[in-house]
């Protein structure tokens, strides 16, 4: 490694990396993803090296003018502090990347240092943010602590260091989190359960000022669960577990009548400051730790969190025109559902990676696409970009590049390569492979910096930020990296991991818990902590942290695991009582909520994939380019990349020419073909909302999916029956000469086929469920409701046939049963 490295050396080498790079060429053998993965591996060590020799041990290095960064010591209140406290965070952060790049000589180096300043690392007096602290730093030392004590590493030669480096490690790590937990648990001192957002390191709760702590928000709420759990499970203290369950459910039975949370909460009053909810900044990590939580400790009452709080998501927040059409989930008031935003955020981008854990996959797929667009337009995701605005196409450049941008930089946010690494895995799309590649190679050629990686200031001119946060090597490259391991290689992905169940926290470090390990670990952390005090009781338990310890148990005396226990929902009872099936020929039937209980192994729209031989499936998904015709006026090139027209002569990047003529081999391409290369023009019907009955949380009423029918069933299977009709349902309204989402050019006929009881003329219409409660019903698909559900209302009328008319439009695949 060459820390003292001066920067002249690194400008001189940057050439030579853009020469090893492939031409775009999309062959991807395992030649080509080594090489992949060699040039990864050169951008972290460009920035770790520049990190040792120019920002070590300051938190961050400044990747423009290579100097060390930290808090801010004059201004107690910036924000930047948030992260920062001079605790060698690059360090602490990107521990677990040293074992990915396998870079044990660095391992045992930083090590080294942190076992002699361990007493002091966390004495700081600095305001930090729980949130932030836990993912990145109790995150990072949990999860080096786990590398070092729980892996079986194959004695092999690539092994030999690390199997050194685990037989010489004490366990500090351990002590260290706990420690920093010690530190920031002061911050569930509040009557409501809710905790503070901030604390001070050294000095506690009380030396934060109030303004500070008086707005937390619901990811800075439920996320320490999982980091904290762990810090329980491992050391037997089981205060950090039970505080932060009972946060975590806390706020989930705070949701609003729609089952929806909203984005931030006054933690004194347990108050909701807002009435917005998203899935992106300041709620995110709430869904992802209830499918992460639910994985790690195998815990089922929060997959049911998940699973409603998902549906509540797809009725309310889901932005589409056909089931097969690209995704957005946009920002919606908790209370109506109305959508109250028209941008989405760049931390939106890790929700399809949750979708794909969550075997969600055509989901997934969906709301991945918007966020490649952008890639495609902006090499970069803006913080926020607007999918509507106020410009039209013939305004200047400028004008819509304003108006779609609403929050400018780009500070190499992982969220979106963590997905497309997550729908690889699950797929094995070689599209995913050539989303790395362009983002490897824009890297490379426009975000690398003398000291490090660089990212936007602003998406709209080119600046660059001189600022390299820990993510974009704990997480981007991480993710990067592994996206091109297909050959697993990498620890992660070799088979003495595969029975540990691990995943990626929040913050990319992968965490898992057995009891067995669990107990084992308990019992040597207690052995080793009373060896400790008794040595050096000064250092280890200061005064502060001893009489906290004292009240918070003394409240926990009385806010024991049952507190915990009576907010806990137990798996409801499933089954269907009111619906008499046998009479509707009905064999079988499964509750909506527990589909999600089936992970989906094939996505539809990549479906033919499996019987291709080189074919992305992409390029047999007819939306592929819906989103160029839906979004003409915010996914615009911003002028800065239209003059780099030389490093990226086509911007799209499903359209790079050799990835295109090679994935595209074997498609069949004349028009007799099933599969035609050719993608469907947009459509041109309009949707419309409309609440039906109590729009209540998506578990109040239950609704079916009818499996499999008699033959002289009504009903066919995929057929959605509500026993009561009731919440959100999204509709297609299809008039005379418009092209619908099916593709489907709707005609006289058309109209007169399904409405034969009327008079076909121009502004005949006919509706059709899209969505109903978040269940995607369709063209091919009917929802049943029973004729007993319509009757206190106006607002259906019900033919003879069992068609049903609501305030005179027919809705064609609606029935009474
Ligand atoms: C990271 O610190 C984590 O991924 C977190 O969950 C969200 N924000 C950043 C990266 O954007």
């Amino acid at each position: 490694m060459l820390y003292a490295l001066p920067c002249i050396v690194w400008a001189l080498l940057l050439p030579s990396l853009s020469a090893l790079r492939f031409d775009e060429h999309a062959a991807f053998t395992p030649a080509h993803l080594r090489e992949l993965k060699a040039q990864t591996k050169l951008l972290f060590q460009h920035s770790w090296d520049s990190y040792m020799a120019f920002g070590f041990p300051a938190d961050e290095v400044r990747p423009i003018s290579c100097e060390p960064y930290g808090p801010d010591y004059v201004d107690q209140l910036n924000m930047r502090n948030d992260a920062l406290a001079n605790v060698l965070l690059t360090v602490i952060d990107n521990l677990d990347l040293l074992f990915v790049m396998e870079e044990w000589g660095e391992l045992r180096k930083v090590l080294k240092y942190l076992h002699e300043n361990q007493a002091t690392l966390f004495e700081q007096d600095t305001i930090v943010q729980v949130f932030e602290a836990l993912i990145r730093w109790l995150g990072g030392l949990l999860l080096a602590h786990l590398l070092l004590t729980d892996v079986p590493w194959p004695d092999r030669p690539e092994y030999a260091e690390v199997r050194q480096i685990c037989e010489e490690y004490d366990g500090f790590l351990l002590i260290l989190a706990y420690d920093l937990g010690i530190r920031l648990i002061p911050a569930y001192q509040t009557e409501t359960n809710l905790p503070f957002p901030r604390v001070n390191l050294a000095k506690g709760l009380e030396a934060v000022p109030s303004k500070m702590n008086d707005e937390t928000c619901t990811s800075g709420v439920t996320t320490p669960y999982v980091e904290f759990s762990l810090l329980s499970k491992l050391t037997g203290d089981s205060q950090f577990e039970q505080l932060t369950s009972l946060s975590f459910w806390k706020i989930w039975h705070s949701r609003s009548g729609l089952g929806l949370l909203s984005m931030t909460i006054n933690p004194v009053k347990s108050e909701w400051i807002d009435s917005i909810t998203g899935v992106g900044a300041l709620v995110d990590s709430f869904y992802e730790y209830a499918v992460k939580g639910s994985i790690i400790f195998g815990d089922d009452s929060l997959w049911l969190i998940f699973t409603k709080a998902y549906m509540a998501l797809l009725s309310h927040l889901a932005q589409s025109n056909g089931i097969h059409d690209p995704t957005l989930f946009g920002n919606v008031n908790t209370g109506s559902g109305e959508l109250v935003s028209t941008w989405i955020d760049s931390l939106g981008a890790f929700w399809a990676g949750v979708q794909v854990l969550a075997g969600r996959l055509t989901d997934a797929i969906l709301s991945h696409l918007i966020y490649m667009k952008m890639w495609d337009y902006f090499d970069a995701v803006p913080e926020r970009w607007s999918f509507l605005s106020a410009s039209s196409k013939y305004d200047p450049l400028e004008e819509r590049i304003d108006n779609a941008i609403n929050l400018e930089w780009y500070p190499l946010r992982p969220e979106f390569i963590e997905s497309t690494y997550y729908l690889f895995r699950a797929t094995k799309d070689p599209m995913y492979l050539q989303i790395g590649l362009r983002i490897l190679s824009v890297f490379e050629s426009r975000f690398m910096t003398n000291c490090g990686l660089a990212g936007y200031q602003n998406v709209k001119t080119g600046e660059l930020q001189n600022r390299m946060e820990t993510f974009v090597m704990g997480e981007l490259l991480k993710y990067l990296y592994l996206l091109f391991d297909e050959a697993d290689e990498v620890f992660l992905h070799q088979p003495f991991m595969s029975r540990k169940n691990w995943v990626f926290s929040t913050e990319a470090h992968p965490l898992w818990y057995t009891s067995q390990y669990g107990s084992k670990s308990a019992q040597h952390f207690r052995d080793t902590l009373h060896k400790l005090q008794k040595h050096d009781k000064a250092s280890k338990v200061s005064p502060y942290k001893r009489s906290f310890i004292k009240t918070l148990w003394l409240k926990l005396a009385s806010a024991d695991r049952r507190m915990v226990d009576k907010l806990v929902e137990p798996p409801s009872d499933r089954n269907a009582t009111e619906v008499n099936w046998e009479r509707l020929g009905v064999k079988a039937f499964q509750p909506a909520l527990s589909s999600f209980d089936q992970c989906e192994v094939r996505p539809r729209q990549l479906k033919t994939h499996e019987h291709s031989f080189m074919q992305s499936g992409y390029y047999t998904w007819k939306s592929l380019f819906q989103p160029e015709a839906k979004f003409q006026n915010t996914l615009v090139r911003p002028p800065h990349l239209q003059r780099h027209s030389k490093l990226s002569p086509n911007h799209y990047i499903e359209l790079t020419p050799a990835f295109y003529h090679t994935y595209t081999a074997f498609a069949p391409k004349s028009k007799g073909d099933k599969l035609y290369l050719q993608c469907a023009r947009a459509p041109t019907t309009k949707e419309t909302d409309c609440v039906f009955g109590d729009p209540a949380k998506p578990e109040t009423h239950e609704m079916y999916i009818v499996k499999l029918t008699e033959k002289s069933s009504k009903m066919s299977p995929n057929d959605v029956v509500m026993p009561w009709l009731s919440g959100r349902f999204k509709l297609e309204v299809l008039r005379l000469g418009e092209l619908d989402s099916t593709n489907t050019l709707i005609t006289k006929d058309y109209i007169r086929k399904a409405r034969p009881d009327t008079w076909v003329s121009r502004k005949s219409e006919v509706l059709r469920i899209i969505r109903a409660n978040g269940v995607n019903v369709g063209r091919y698909r009917t929802v049943w409701t029973s004729r007993k559900a319509l009757l206190n209302t106006d607002m259906f009328k019900i033919s003879k046939d069992g068609r049903i008319y609501v305030q005179g439009s027919y809705i064609e695949n609606f029935r009474v049963y």
